[in-house]
């Protein structure tokens, strides 16, 4: 997978780029990360990316030629027809969907913008689709771009080794991850769970589900109700909420 990424900050995103899974996935060839900078499509001695917004009010805008410029210039060596993506606070929010959808393309264009962000007319003229990763204010795109990355990457193969796998993981509608636990046995005199300590894998697995279920429920209401409940998976949330009363209560 080929991936371009414009931003007025390439250092930041190429020394982002080199750690961990995707520093790894970078390395062995499994993907390649193009940055290409506006600036460098500026015409003017004062390589201009930004300017008054017409019509007042605070802030810049993104002029449209640098912009258009960088834009052209990695999809020129990307395969042609990939989709060029402006990270936007006015965008679809990014989900897991779409990262598996990005994820069997053979590459896409992020557009990185600061400022109020880019002249509509570049917008229409270049950009297919855009994405917001959350409702919370970024100053830039930078970071939602390697959001983005750092997601789609991780589902190509081969990246995840012995890691869990993407597979596993790669829900959509599915429960929050149970608690963890690791040495010491108890650490400030909190003890890992008894049922934990044992090798009764049956009951492991009931306690693990029961926990992800409860949880789920108690902070992300909104995927228990669009996924449902399984019989034991209902069982298991009542013993939960249950066993909650008893902890509050004594
Ligand atoms: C008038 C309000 N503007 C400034 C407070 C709106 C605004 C402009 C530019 C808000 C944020 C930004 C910069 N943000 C991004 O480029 C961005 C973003 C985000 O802020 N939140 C979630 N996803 C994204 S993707 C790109």
């Amino acid at each position: 997978m080929e991936i371009g990424v414009v931003s007025l900050f390439p250092d930041l995103l190429r020394g982002a780029l080199g750690h961990g899974v995707l520093g790894r996935a970078l390395q062995r060839g499994l993907v390649r990360v193009d940055v290409e900078d506006p600036r460098a499509h500026a015409p003017d001695a004062h390589r201009t990316v930004d300017d008054r917004p017409y019509g007042g009010g605070p802030g810049m805008v993104g002029v449209p030629g640098p912009w258009a410029g960088a834009i052209d210039a990695l999809t020129g060596r990307l395969q042609a027809g990939v989709p060029r993506i402006h990270l936007s606070a006015q965008g679809e929010k990014f989900e897991q969907r779409i990262a598996r959808e990005l994820a069997v393309l053979p590459g896409f264009v992020l557009v990185a913008s600061r400022y109020e962000g880019l002249d509509q007319r570049l917008v229409d003229a270049r950009i297919d689709r855009e994405l917001s990763v959350g409702d919370y204010v970024l100053s830039g795109g930078e970071f939602a771009a390697l959001a983005v990355i750092d997601a789609v990457v991780r589902l190509l193969p081969g990246v995840l080794g012995d890691e869990r796998s993407s597979v596993e993981e790669s829900f959509s509608g599915a429960l929050l991850d149970w608690p963890h636990y690791t040495r010491p046995i108890e650490w400030e005199g909190r003890a890992v769970p008894e049922v934990l300590q044992g090798g009764n894998h049956a009951a492991i697995r009931r306690w693990r589900l029961k926990q992800a279920v409860g949880r789920t429920w108690v902070r992300r209401p909104d995927l228990i109700l669009s996924r449902g409940l399984a019989e034991e998976e209902s069982r298991l949330l009542n013993e939960y909420l249950a066993e909650r009363e008893v902890d509050k209560n004594g």
